[in-house]
C-alpha cells in the first residue's frame, strides 16, 4: 500500500508548569530518544522536527487564586498556539510533544481557529484518565493540567479562554472524552451540567472500545478536522507507568491499539498532542516506547497489512 508522504511536524514543549509533579518537561527528549522520528519516517511520513519551544521555567510555587503558575502557563500556551498555527498554515500536521496537558489549550485553540478559517468541522478526541475539566473555583490542586477542557469551552480567565482572540475556542459538543476514570466531585457536576460527552472506563467496559470509538467518531467525515489529544495516562499504568498522575483500570494495550487503528481508518486526523509522559517516573524509557508504538497505529502501522 503506497502512502503519500503526509507532512508532519514535531513541536517539543518541554514544560511541566501545569502539572503537580516535575518531569514531564523531559517528555520531548524521551520521545525523540525512543525513536519517534525514525518510527514515523518508517511509515513513509515526511517528518520535520521543529525542535523545542522556549518558555518560562517552572517556579514550583503554591497556587494563587486557585491557579498554580498561571502566568507561566499562559506564556507556554501562547508559544504552543503560535507554533501549531504555523504548521497548520503550511498544511503540515502538528504533533505536539509535551510537556503536561495544560498545553492542550494552546494546541487546540490553534486548531479550532484553523477550522473556523477553513470552514471545517472540529472533533477533539481527549484520550485521558482524567476529565481535565476543573475551574479555579473547584480545583483540588490549582494545577492547570486539570483545567484545559474547561478553558477551551470558555470557563476560565480571559488570558486562557481568549488565547486565540475569541472565547470559547470550541463547543462542548465538539469534544469526546475517552478512558476517563478519575473525576473530581466538582468536575462531575460540571460534566452533567454542560453535557460534556464522556466515554469513561465503565462505558468502555459495558459496550467495548470498538463501539465507543464508533460512537466517538460518528459524524467525522472529509469536512472534519480530527484532533487527538493523547494524554499517556489514558493507558493502564501496567503498560505506561511513566506518567505524573497514574490511575489504575485503564485500557490495555490491545484496546488502546484498536482505538488508534480506528482513528487511523477515519483518515481525518489533522493534529495530535502526545502529553504527560514523565521519564523521571518511568523505567528504561518503556512508556515512551509504548506511546510511540501506539502513535504508529494512529498513522496506520498495524492496519497496513489489511487487504
Ligand atoms: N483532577 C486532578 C486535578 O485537577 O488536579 C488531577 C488532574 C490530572 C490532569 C492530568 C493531565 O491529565
Ligand atoms: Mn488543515
Ligand atoms: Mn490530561
Ligand atoms: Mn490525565
Amino acid at each position: 500500500m503506497t502512502r503519500t508522504a503526509t507532512p508532519v511536524s514535531l513541536i517539543g514543549a518541554p514544560t511541566d508548569v501545569g502539572a503537580g509533579a516535575r518531569g514531564a518537561r523531559l517528555g520531548p527528549e524521551a520521545l525523540r530518544i525512543a525513536g519517534l522520528t525514525e518510527a514515523l519516517r518508517g511509515l513513509g511520513l515526511d517528518v520535520a522536527d521543529r525542535g523545542n519551544l522556549d518558555g518560562p521555567p517552572n517556579p514550583w510555587s503554591a497556587p494563587v487564586g486557585g491557579y498554580r503558575h498561571l502566568d507561566e502557563v499562559v506564556a507556554w500556551n501562547r508559544n504552543v498556539m503560535d507554533a501549531v498555527a504555523a504548521e497548520l498554515r503550511e498544511e503540515r500536521m502538528p504533533i505536539l510533544l509535551g510537556g503536561d496537558h495544560c498545553l492542550g489549550l494552546g494546541s487546540i485553540t490553534a486548531v479550532a481557529r484553523h477550522c473556523r478559517e477553513r470552514r471545517k468541522k472540529l472533533r477533539v478526541l481527549w484520550l485521558d484518565a482524567h476529565a481535565d475539566f476543573n475551574t479555579h473555583e473547584i480545583t483540588p490542586t490549582g494545577n492547570l493540567h486539570g483545567m484545559p477542557v474547561a478553558c477551551l469551552i470558555g470557563m476560565g480567565p480571559p488570558c486562557l479562554t481568549r488565547l486565540g482572540g475569541e472565547a470559547p475556542a470550541m463547543q462542548v459538543g465538539e469534544m469526546r472524552q475517552i478512558g476517563t476514570r478519575s473525576v473530581d466531585p466538582g468536575e462531575r457536576q460540571l460534566i452533567k451540567q454542560l453535557g460534556l460527552p464522556v466515554y469513561d472506563m465503565r462505558r468502555i467496559g459495558d459496550i467495548g472500545i470498538k463501539r465507543v470509538m464508533e460512537e466517538a467518531l460518528d459524524g467525522v467525515d472529509a469536512d472534519t478536522h480530527l484532533h487527538v489529544s493523547f494524554d499517556v495516562d489514558f493507558l493502564d499504568p501496567s503498560i505506561a507507568p511513566g506518567v505524573g498522575t497514574v490511575v489504575a483500570g485503564g485500557p490495555n494495550y490491545r484496546e488502546a491499539q484498536l482505538a488508534m487503528e480506528m482513528i487511523a481508518e477515519s483518515g481525518c486526523m489533522g493534529s495530535l498532542d502526545i502529553v504527560e509522559l514523565n521519564p523521571i517516573l518511568d523505567r528504561d524509557n518503556h512508556t515512551a516506547l509504548v506511546a510511540i508504538d501506539l502513535v504508529e497505529s494512529l498513522f496506520g502501522k498495524s492496519t497496513l497489512v489489511r487487504a
